[in-house]
């Protein structure tokens, strides 16, 4: 028998609520993402930007799919609880990498991560998909990633949007609906705090948001995200994000292993 990380009552609270917080299970990771994590900070990928354009301003810094050059983040999403965790929640037989990405916030940047789903962005569609949000220090709650439980039962996407900007990511949102309001005192917020070692797990459709950086010290977080049996590709008509140019596929093809390889399957 293979170890359970996750009892039942998590898989129907993911199921159900769409987030789940895992405590303590990557502690011995941190220390390696820790240095993945710098590597990219010194050496972005062409992908890397920083999402504060004013000056003085502050930075909020983010680069995603270094996973193939990164060694450190290669062996954490081979290596790691991290994709039978995902197969657990989502019950699926096999488990495909879709990207990594870092974010990393300066101390008093006032910039807020707005409310989102990550699922428009992407050429995929599915409910078999989660990111884990890994902060690489202890995150208050105040400070912290929010998500509204539920919402990935919302019955169509958000349009997405450019966050240096704020303008819409696509120019074609017919098939987005706009962002519904949220209460901040809504009492599906999920937010905590998290000490070093412990993760969110949410859906790819989960809206979730983060303040600006009020603490004194960098808000740097390592974020992985999977998918299971039944995502698909889809064609968004339009550049996605990660953009995955030249990718070939149909939509309802599943997606392609050797850009996407199966790191746990049952
Ligand atoms: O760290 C942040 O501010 C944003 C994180 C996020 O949007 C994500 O992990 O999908
Ligand atoms: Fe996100």
């Amino acid at each position: 028998m293979k170890k359970n990380y996750l009892n039942e009552f998590q898989i129907n609270e993911y199921k159900n609520e769409g987030v789940i917080i895992l405590r303590g299970l990557f502690d011995d990771w941190i220390d390696k993402l820790q240095s993945g994590f710098e590597k990219v900070i010194n050496n972005p990928s062409e992908h890397g930007r920083d999402n504060v354009k004013e000056k003085n301003n502050g930075s909020f810094f983010e680069d995603y799919c270094n996973w193939q050059r990164i060694t450190e983040f290669k062996d954490f999403i081979e290596n790691s609880p991290a994709a039978k965790i995902f197969a657990e929640a989502t019950k699926s037989s096999s488990v495909q990498i879709f990207h990594d990405h870092i974010f990393s916030k300066d101390p008093g940047t006032t910039k807020e991560t707005p409310w989102h789903q990550d699922l428009p962005y992407y050429c995929v569609d599915g409910n078999d998909t989660g990111s884990f949000w890994i902060p690489l220090e202890n995150v208050s709650k105040e400070n912290s990633l929010k998500v509204l439980k539920k919402s990935h039962k919302l019955n169509k996407l958000v349009k997405p949007t450019k966050w240096s900007t704020n303008k819409l990511w696509y120019k074609n949102n017919n098939n987005f609906i706009e962002i519904p309001n949220i209460n901040e005192n809504d009492k599906n917020i999920f937010n905590e705090d998290l000490n070093r070692g412990d993760a969110i797990f949410f859906n790819f459709k989960s809206l979730h948001c983060s303040p600006g950086n009020k603490e004194n010290k960098p808000r740097k977080a390592f974020s992985v995200r999977f998918i299971g049996d039944d995502v698909r590709y889809i064609d968004r008509g339009e550049e996605t994000s990660p953009p995955y140019k030249n990718i070939n596929l149909h939509n309802g093809q599943k997606l392609r292993k050797d850009w996407f390889p199966v790191v746990w399957s049952n």
